[in-house]
């Protein structure tokens, strides 16, 4: 009888011509930063909830992860920065609830927070995942913050620390000296 032979786990390979990166999702010693605003917080705290239980099934440690509270989502990015300029987190997830009400305070609040995360991502290098619902109906962000949809700050959480292990891997080389 032949032995089973498992296929390693997560093998980054620069064998050939191809160099290939694809991050992987264990990166137990990770340094995670969490930004979850308190607006809407019947389902805020379900993306958290899924968020840190994500973080402890992937096997990070409590004392790797720091959570921050903010009023809503439009504060997340400036806070994300903050987070990100203290040099203590490898990522940050940010989690939020926007939900269309009757006023256009939706759309501004929604636009303001993508793009100020996406600039602040940029702007620091860190990877900043986006872990906000936008939604119509109470209904719909509830079904994607730990029921029928899954749950959003779970993938948030695999999102980062696949970008931490990317991160890890694409470190520049260092250059050798010639003289
Ligand atoms: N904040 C949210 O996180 N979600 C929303 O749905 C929302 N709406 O629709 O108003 C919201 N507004 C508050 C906003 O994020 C700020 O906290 C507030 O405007 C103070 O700056």
């Amino acid at each position: 009888m032949t032995e089973k032979t498992w296929p390693k786990v997560c093998q980054h390979s620069d064998e050939g011509a191809l160099k290939e990166y694809k991050g992987c999702l264990i990166v137990p010693q990770a340094r995670i930063g969490i930004v979850v605003g308190r607006f809407n917080e019947l389902v805020t705290k379900s993306l958290l909830e899924g968020a840190l239980d994500a973080l402890e099934r992937y096997g990070i440690l409590q004392n790797n992860i720091i959570l921050v509270w903010v009023p809503g989502a439009f504060e997340i990015p400036l806070v994300a920065k903050k987070l990100a300029q203290t040099g203590q987190v490898d990522a940050i997830i940010c989690l939020g609830a926007i939900i269309r009400g009757t006023t256009a305070h939706f759309e501004h609040v929604a636009t303001q927070c993508a793009s100020g995360i996406a600039q602040v991502s940029l702007k620091t290098n860190i990877p900043i995942i986006f872990g906000i619902l936008t939604t119509n109906t109470i209904e719909q962000a509830v079904e994607r913050a730990g029921t029928k949809g899954g749950n959003k700050g779970f993938e948030a959480v695999q999102s980062a620390l696949e970008m931490v292990d990317l991160f890890q891997q694409m470190k520049p080389e260092p250059k050798i000296k010639t003289s």
